[in-house]
């Protein structure tokens, strides 16, 4: 542990050969009882938990014919109105990529740590919907999901439509475009899961911000609303963030990495 420029701790996780070659990690002991103690969990994720599966996160370079563009130009109903193939586009490059790779040892041990706390909430910025896939349930996507599509008018979900060979393809009830079931910038987030998240966070008694810059509001909010509480917040990402100040703990490492190592740390499998 030690105390950053900034002066305050962060605690870098590196793996350390200690026993016979194999990577121990050292986890703080009085952040092992905090869990072990837990009553609620609540868990924000954001890009940098999908990192290590291959999925670009948002501070990420955009790759070949998007390198010209920054994502929160695409993310917007104005983006979609002006060019609506090229927003669809997008989202299908970022499906294909979503398609081809799996979620890492960091989903699998949110699922597993859920097992082990009486109450838990799981709420992610990701639309790439592999927390599902690694196993956790009522998983609060605050910003939609890249796998399902909607009908730009109406908002409603559309599992159906008639490939007509038009890009983006058109609603079978209104005839408008398609669009991808995610939350553009400008857009509001579903009221029922923004309520949940936000119920989730004045009510837990541990707070864990992984993967995430902290730079989207009103998801960045969140762990501010559980340390109001009287939370104790933990962050797990790499490099510093607007957070890492203000948290309990800053576990500066890779989340597919930190993750399994404190989960076998606080309970331990046999
Ligand atoms: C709204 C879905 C109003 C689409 C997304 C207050 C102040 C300033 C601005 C605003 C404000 N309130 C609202 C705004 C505007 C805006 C906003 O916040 N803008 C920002 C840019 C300043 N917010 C909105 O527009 C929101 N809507 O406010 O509506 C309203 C209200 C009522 C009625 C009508 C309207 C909507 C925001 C949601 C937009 N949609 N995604 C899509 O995916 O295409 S946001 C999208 O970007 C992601 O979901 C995510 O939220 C964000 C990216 O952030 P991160 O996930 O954190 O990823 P990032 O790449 O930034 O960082 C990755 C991190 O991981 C890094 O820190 C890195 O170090 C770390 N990392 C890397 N590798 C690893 C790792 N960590 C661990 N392990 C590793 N291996």
């Amino acid at each position: 542990m030690d105390a950053d420029k900034a002066g305050f701790c962060v605690i870098r996780i590196r793996p350390c050969l200690k026993n016979r070659g194999r990577n121990v990690i050292q986890i703080p002991i009085d952040l092992i009882q905090l869990l072990r103690a837990a009553k609620h969990i609540a868990v924000l994720t954001g890009a940098g938990v999908s990192a290590e599966s291959g999925v670009p996160t948002f501070r990420d370079a955009q790759t070949g014919l998007w390198a010209k563009y920054r994502p929160e130009d695409l993310a917007s109903p104005d983006a979609f109105r002006r060019n609506p193939r090229l927003v669809w586009d997008w989202y299908a490059w970022r499906r294909d990529i979503v398609d081809r790779v799996k979620p890492n040892a960091g989903h699998y041990a949110l699922a597993e740590m859920a097992r082990h706390v009486s109450s838990f909430t799981l709420i992610t910025q990701n639309v790439d919907g592999f927390h599902q896939q690694a196993g956790s349930e009522n998983v609060v996507e605050l910003h939609g999901n890249l796998r399902r599509v909607k009908c730009f008018r109406e908002e409603v979900v559309i599992d159906e439509w008639l490939d007509a060979g038009e890009v983006p393809p058109r609603c079978p009830r209104c005839g408008d475009h398609l669009r991808p079931d995610v939350v553009w910038f400008g857009e509001r987030l579903p009221p029922a899961a923004l309520q949940a998240a936000i119920d989730a966070a004045a009510v837990c008694d541990v707070f864990f911000s992984i993967g995430t810059s902290g730079l989207v509001e009103p998801a960045a909010s969140l762990p501010r609303v559980a340390m109001e509480h009287g939370a104790k917040v933990i962050e797990i990402n790499p490099t510093i963030t607007p957070l890492t100040p203000l948290v309990s703990f800053a576990l500066s490492g890779p989340s597919g990495v930190v993750l399994p190592a404190l989960v076998q740390a606080a309970w331990p499998s046999r």
